[in-house]
């Protein structure tokens, strides 16, 4: 590595060591709290040498696993490195790594899938267990011992003020005009003494720059050098450009007849291909001065900041293909100003959600013909990656949009079924569905509209008719006529595609 260390305060530069050293802090069983959200800011010297320990504690036949905490997935670094050497026990609150998956789908991992808006609280209540080493990257140590964070905030501040021990990894990678960009709110004391929350618009900064921690709690300091890590997207298919059609005019209708404002209001999005090819429709539409209060700025919030379509984005990390990272890097000193980066339990605050009227827009697994969604499972039983943050949003939104293609797996599964295997977004929280066949609008219906408008509109048409036929079987059968049901047959749905092997 080279240049000057980044490491200013005199004491703690007394604490720098090699990652080695370091990973030694970590006892077997540790509750270890880990930066990180999307590839964005996650550990990369320690948890490659943790690894290295686990292999070779298990190699002399003694167990060595932790629990793993972080703000949400993170990289192969981090999740698959820890994963492939059979040392995680316990995984929260948000994964998508296929190896962590692998493991939890086969039950070698346990994994509590958690709103993340809860996890900063939970921990401080003493909901999740004690938590006893925080694992940090940060961008700088400033003379006076506050810290720069990087590229998320997810749960660090807890983290720090949570954790026995402290071990920071100083990224030198890391762009130092980060510096000013994150908003670090310290008043979430816990009830009966919690507050109001004072945020009342996106772009609005309630905290400091800078996470601060006990220095006596600091064991380690890793200097690093080594870039953050998100895949690439797809350019937006044919499908992914249709949903984000009928999402466009779906808002533009809103604005005509007043129900938005010209500039719509904070938008939140999730991320995947869909979600950028929304993004990509709006900046290409007739907006200005949009605003987003989201959990990850992707691709295309960046291309609606670079074009004036955005004018404010609060956040929690950047979730940036490598070439718009680069772009990022390049330019941060002009989005300084436009871009907050925030702790997740702010970003995803219900009470800002609901102030602000965020405009959720989530992908789903599949939907049922009532409008309950569900965002995390295969089949019932497989976990995809988790609930993230689409409950927070979804819940508190002032509307509430969940989109997915028709079908999966080259259309030899409906992504629109009688009941869903998995509950994460019940009917009270969906107000719009939208697939590349079209848009239903679920706003003021009954449980039995619901389900006209949802397979008229949403369904592909190979599994219509069948959709069809079950509803109206159904309310011939069921004994209530509310959200008529025939119980027997609603999952077996499901069923069929585990038998012939669609999964
Ligand atoms: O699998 O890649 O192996 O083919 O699921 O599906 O259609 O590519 O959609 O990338 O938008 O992900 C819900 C998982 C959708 C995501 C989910 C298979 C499909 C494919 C992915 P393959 P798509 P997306 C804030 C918001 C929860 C968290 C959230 C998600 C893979 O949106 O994790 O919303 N959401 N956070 O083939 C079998 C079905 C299927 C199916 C899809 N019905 N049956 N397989 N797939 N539907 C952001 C954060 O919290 C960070």
């Amino acid at each position: 590595m080279s240049g000057e260390s980044r490491v200013k305060n005199a004491a703690l530069r007394s604490k720098i060591m090699s990652a080695e050293e370091a990973a030694q802090f970590i006892q077997p069983g540790a509750n270890v709290g880990m930066s990180g959200f999307t590839g964005a800011g996650y550990p990369k010297a320690v948890p490659q040498a943790l690894a290295r320990r686990m292999r070779a504690a298990h190699e002399r036949g003694e167990a060595f696993k932790i629990g793993m905490w972080t703000g949400a997935s993170t990289a192969p670094e981090l999740d698959g490195t820890l994963a492939q050497a059979d040392g995680v026990d316990l995984r929260l609150p948000y994964q998508s790594d296929p190896d962590i998956r692998r493991r939890i789908n086969s039950g070698e991992i346990n994994y509590i899938d958690i709103h993340l808006s809860h996890v900063s609280q939970y921990t401080a209540f003493g909901f999740l267990g004690h938590l006893d080493v925080a694992l940090i990257e940060i961008t700088a140590i400033l003379e006076d011992g506050r810290l720069v964070p990087s590229s998320s905030v997810g749960n660090n501040n807890t983290w720090l003020d949570q954790a026995d021990k402290v071990i920071l990894e100083v990224n030198s990678w890391q762009n130092p005009a980060l510096e000013g960009m994150h908003d670090i709110y310290h008043g979430t004391a816990l009830p009966p003494d919690r507050t109001p929350l004072p945020i009342t618009s996106t772009g609005q900064r309630i905290g400091t720059p800078y996470f601060t921690v006990d220095p006596g709690k600091v064991v380690a300091i890793v200097e690093t050098n080594a870039p953050d890590r998100n895949s690439p997207f797809t350019a937006p298919d044919e499908g992914s450009r249709r949903i984000a059609g009928h999402i466009l005019d779906f808002l533009a209708n809103e604005v005509r007849h007043g129900r938005l404002p010209k500039n719509l209001l904070p938008i939140q999005s999730g991320v995947g291909n869909v979600a950028n090819a929304v993004l990509s429709g709006l900046n290409a539409g007739p907006y200005q001065n949009l605003t987003a209060y989201t959990e990850v700025l992707q691709d295309g919030m960046l291309d609606m900041l670079k074009s004036g379509t955005l004018a404010t984005a609060s956040c929690t990390a950047f979730s940036l293909s490598p070439d718009a990272l680069e772009e990022l890097n390049r330019d941060l000193p002009l989005f300084r100003d436009k871009i907050v980066l925030r702790p997740q339990e702010i970003s995803n605050h219900p009470e800002a959600i609901r102030r602000l009227g965020v405009i959720a827009m989530n992908g789903i697994i599949e939907a049922d013909i009532y409008g309950n969604v569900n965002s995390t499972h295969i089949m019932g039983s497989q976990i995809m990656n988790g609930i993230g943050g689409s409950g927070d949003f979804a819940r508190n939104a002032y509307l509430s949009m969940f989109m997915s293609p028709s079908t999966a797996k080259r259309g030899a599964i409906s992504a629109i079924v009688p009941m869903v295997s998995h509950v994460d977004h019940s009917e009270h929280d969906v107000q719009v569905l939208i697939t590349e066949q079209g848009l239903a609008d679920l706003r003021g219906l009954s449980p039995k509209k619901r389900a006209v408008a949802i397979i008229e509109n949403c369904a592909h048409p190979d599994y219509r008719d069948q959709l069809m036929d079950y509803f109206k079987r159904a309310l011939d059968l069921a004994p209530g006529k509310h959200t008529p049901h025939i119980l027997s047959e609603a999952l077996s749905w499901h069923e069929r595609f585990v038998t012939t092997g669609h999964m």
